[in-house]
């Protein structure tokens, strides 16, 4: 490790603190001006250090920075049962996820990061996933499932997103079928589902529920700046909304097979009564999202009058003045 980064893990449970450089200096055995410039160096990458002379350097604890014992402090004693890992950076926690498994991967578990280079979508789609301003994470439960439950996965994962966010915010999210979660119209998270199954069985040997949420303000992409948003909740911290969505996903893991989380699906849904297109066989079908069936299935009514339900796919929302 540098000294930077060391530094910042002796500030990371030193918040709020004065230490002088003279302190920081002996511990580390390095000269005053080494931790100036590691501390310099930090304070250019975002990090709120103030420098007081004659009291030292204070890191105040507005920096939002990903830590396992803060993650495990808001945890309830359910979900400190995970396994935690927390990276600065990977391709993907998703993938991630997948080398733990073939590694012998022997008990349930979450990978954080703090950056993703190659998060992933659906469909081979791409996830942006800068550093500092979002949460990549992916639980990995060695859980034997019927392949067809996943679509419960992917619908409980989102109810645990939004009743974390009501919880601890005084935001409204809703949930764009099957996988999104929008804030004021704009996309704050996505939900990518995978399965490591037995061929034969049809049954899953682990699951893997991979969650994205931009919590703060970046400069998104050209391709998703129209239709990405934030979170941007003041004062509510990563670690704390990390742990309050594990939380809710273990609860709701219990009960998957009851479904009781539907109701909330059906409630925070944005689609229900709303003008939607589809693709079937790549042809584009119009109707109204009615309902949303116990396995999380779209009940959509077709112009023709007939009914479908849809199991997986992708639909877009016609908003008054918009297409999501
Ligand atoms: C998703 O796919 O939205 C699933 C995203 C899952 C991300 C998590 S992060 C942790 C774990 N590790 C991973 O590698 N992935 C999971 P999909 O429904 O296919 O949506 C992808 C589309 O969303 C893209 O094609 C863009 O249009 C848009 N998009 C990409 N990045 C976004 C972002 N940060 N915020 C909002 N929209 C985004």
């Amino acid at each position: 490790m540098s000294l930077k980064e060391d530094l910042l893990k002796f500030f990371e449970s030193h918040n709020e603190e004065f230490i002088s450089g003279q302190t920081l200096a002996q511990s580390f055995n390095v000269s005053r001006n080494a931790i100036w410039k590691a501390v310099n160096k930090l304070k250019s990458e975002g990090y709120k250090i103030s420098s007081v002379s004659n009291r030292g350097y204070c890191f105040s604890s507005d920096n939002d920075i990903l830590s396992i014992d803060k993650i495990y402090k808001y945890m309830t004693d359910n979900s400190r049962q995970l396994k935690l890992s927390v990276l600065k950076t990977t391709d993907s926690t998703n993938n991630e996820a997948k080398r733990m498994i073939a590694q012998g991967l022997s008990e349930n578990a979450l990978i954080i990061a703090n950056e993703q280079t190659a998060g992933r979508g659906r469909l081979g789609r791409s996830f942006y996933s800068p550093g500092e301003t979002g949460i990549y994470m992916s639980f990995v439960f060695r859980t034997q499932l019927d392949l067809s439950d996943a679509v419960s996965v992917t619908t409980a994962a989102a109810v645990a997103v939004v009743r974390a966010i009501v919880k601890l915010t005084d935001k409204h999210p809703q949930i764009k079928w099957v996988n999104d979660v929008y804030l004021e119209n704009r996309k704050i998270c996505g939900i990518l589902t995978e399965a490591v199954s037995d061929f034969e069985t049809c049954m899953t040997q682990n699951i893997i529920i991979g969650i994205g949420i931009n919590m703060r303000y970046s400069d998104f992409p050209e391709d998703i700046k129209d239709r990405a948003g934030v979170l941007n909740a003041k004062g509510l911290s990563r670690n704390k909304l990390i742990a309050a969505v594990a939380d809710e996903m273990m609860t709701l893991t219990e009960d998957l097979k009851n479904h009781s989380y539907i109701d909330d699906y059906r409630k925070y849904s944005m689609i229900i009564g709303k003008r939607i297109d589809f693709y079937k066989n790549n042809i584009k079908n119009e109707g109204t999202a009615k309902d949303i069936d116990d396995n999380g299935g779209l009940i959509v009514t077709l112009d023709d009058g007939t009914t479908e339900t849809l199991t997986s796919g992708e639909v877009t929302v016609r908003l008054s003045n918009s297409i999501q």
